[in-house]
């Protein structure tokens, strides 16, 4: 583990002690400090206001009680989440995340990274994460529909436009966004476009959001590539994860002339070396909420799954996380690096493990972290905001225009950012620091708050 700067050392140790047990906190705050050095050193300000350790404890943090009842009548009971991380740039903006592995812990992670991938955007929005310990996996609609409800019963009171605008994460994709919205409408007695995002297209929602992630994705692989004077095509590209991210993710990397050969869920994975069938993948994963291992059932033509292995043995030219957080190991790392893989692009929130994602810089491959390649969804979140605050809808080509352009603002961002502190072609320091000094220079304006 490098050391990190001697004036971070003790705000660490503190964050370290305010939130015992929080691993995967811990964690995201480690990887970001790591990055911040030479910002400590260059600009005293911050540290002489504190502006770091405040950053570091969340402006708010609201635990609920989720009572719902299931199809056979019993009372079922879950725990409920928002943590409201950082409001210096705009409204708390981030998804909900229903996982039966979620704990206090796994949100503020998610809301920590949240803050400086929004402020990476260049949007108006500030940083939040929420969800339950909920698993809609094996629940009906009607069970699903009812917990939703109890959720916004109490969440409701805690977020507004201007306040707190939360989306999708995992588990929570265009349903729960309806069912969510629907009981926010009732309780309010208001129609509060604004209030979520990911919205079905004839209520508010924006083109592009439920593609906008896997997208952006790709979008910024193509920007390093660019940059690397290549392209995507013709590269065999390996996507963990069937989800939300990894189907658009996919559905990208297929128009721009690349090879999809292996994606996963949380049971196995499926190759088939001439290309997945995204087609079969999205029917099996988005209308029947199936197990993967049915494309290898269904399909015939040479398509394997596997399970129990890493989906990180597959060979590939590039390589995109797509499904959770520490999925991708330093043994993966290393099987990635000499089977001659070049880019690796993160589209889940934190899926390399930190041992993982320093082989890949020390390797010298492109490799993008999530707070930067992931960043489309909540930008084009943030594009559906300005689209309710208007009143107006804009069409699909415009819109995925409008996140083409995010994305590569965002690349850019990164590389002059990592130049100017010395770190040259290090997309890492680039999103930490650009993120951060957006947000510390908004909190230092604000003055002690
Ligand atoms: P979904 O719920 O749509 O899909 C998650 C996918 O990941 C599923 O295929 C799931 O498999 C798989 N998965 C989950 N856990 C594991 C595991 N332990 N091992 C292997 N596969 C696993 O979620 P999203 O696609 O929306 O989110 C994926 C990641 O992207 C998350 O890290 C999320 O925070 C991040 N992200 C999402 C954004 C969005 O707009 N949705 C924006 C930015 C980041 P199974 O079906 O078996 O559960
Ligand atoms: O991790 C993320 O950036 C998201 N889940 C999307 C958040 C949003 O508000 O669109």
């Amino acid at each position: 583990m490098p050391a990190l700067h001697e004036q971070l050392i003790p705000v660490f140790e503190e964050v370290v002690n305010r939130n015992p047990g929080e691993t995967e906190f811990h964690q995201a705050v480690r990887e970001v400090f790591e990055s911040l050095g030479p910002v400590v050193a260059k600009h005293p300000e911050y540290a002489q206001s504190s502006v770091i350790g405040r950053l570091c404890e969340p402006e708010r943090q609201i635990i609920f009680r989720v009572p719902w009842v299931d199809d056979a009548g019993q009372v079922q009971l879950n725990r409920g989440f928002r943590v409201e991380f950082n409001s210096a740039l705009g409204p708390y903006k981030g998804g909900l995340r229903f996982h039966p592995s979620v704990y206090l812990g796994i949100v503020k992670f998610l809301g920590f990274e949240q803050i400086f991938k929004n402020s990476l955007t260049g949007m108006p929005i500030g940083g939040g994460k929420g969800g339950s310990d909920f698993d809609p996996k094996g629940k009906s609609d009607a069970e699903v529909m009812r917990f939703c409800q109890s959720f916004m019963t109490e969440l409701y009171r805690h977020i507004g436009e201007h306040t707190d605008v939360p989306a999708g994460d995992t588990g929570v994709g265009a349903r729960e966004i309806g069912y969510l919205f629907g009981q926010y409408k009732r309780i309010t007695n208001r129609y509060e476009s604004g209030v979520l995002t990911g919205k079905g297209l004839t209520w508010g929602g924006s083109q592009v959001r439920t593609e906008a992630t896997g997208y952006g994705t790709v979008f910024f692989v193509h920007e390093m590539l660019h940059a690397a004077g290549e392209s995507i095509e013709g590269r065999r590209v390996v996507i963990s994860g069937s989800g939300n991210v990894a189907i658009y993710a996919a559905e990208k990397v297929r128009e721009l002339g690349g090879t999809v050969i292996a994606v996963s869920d949380s049971g196995g994975y499926v190759v088939e070396e001439g290309g997945i069938d995204l087609e079969l993948v999205k029917d099996i994963k988005l209308s029947r909420r199936a197990r993967i291992e049915k494309y290898a059932q269904e399909r015939g033509n040479g398509a394997r799954y596997v399970t129990g292995g890493s989906i990180w043995e597959v060979p590939c030219d590039v390589a995109l996380p797509c499904a959770t957080q520490n999925e991708l190991t330093a043994s993966d790392a290393a099987t990635l690096i000499r089977n001659g893989c070049k880019v690796v692009a993160e589209g889940a929130n934190m899926p390399s493990t930190p041992d993982a994602a320093r082989a890949f810089q020390e390797a010298g491959l492109l490799f993008a972290p999530g707070k930067a390649a992931n960043a489309g969804g909540v930008a084009t979140s943030a594009l559906e905001m300005q689209q309710n605050a208007s009143r107006d809808s804009w069409n699909f080509a415009y819109t995925e225009e409008r996140l083409r352009i995010i994305m590569r603002g965002i690349h850019d961002r990164c590389l002059t950012t990592a130049d100017e502190y010395g770190s040259p072609g290090n997309y890492v320091a680039g999103a930490n620091i650009g993120g951060f000094t957006r947000v510390a220079d908004a909190m230092l304006a604000f003055g002690v708050v």
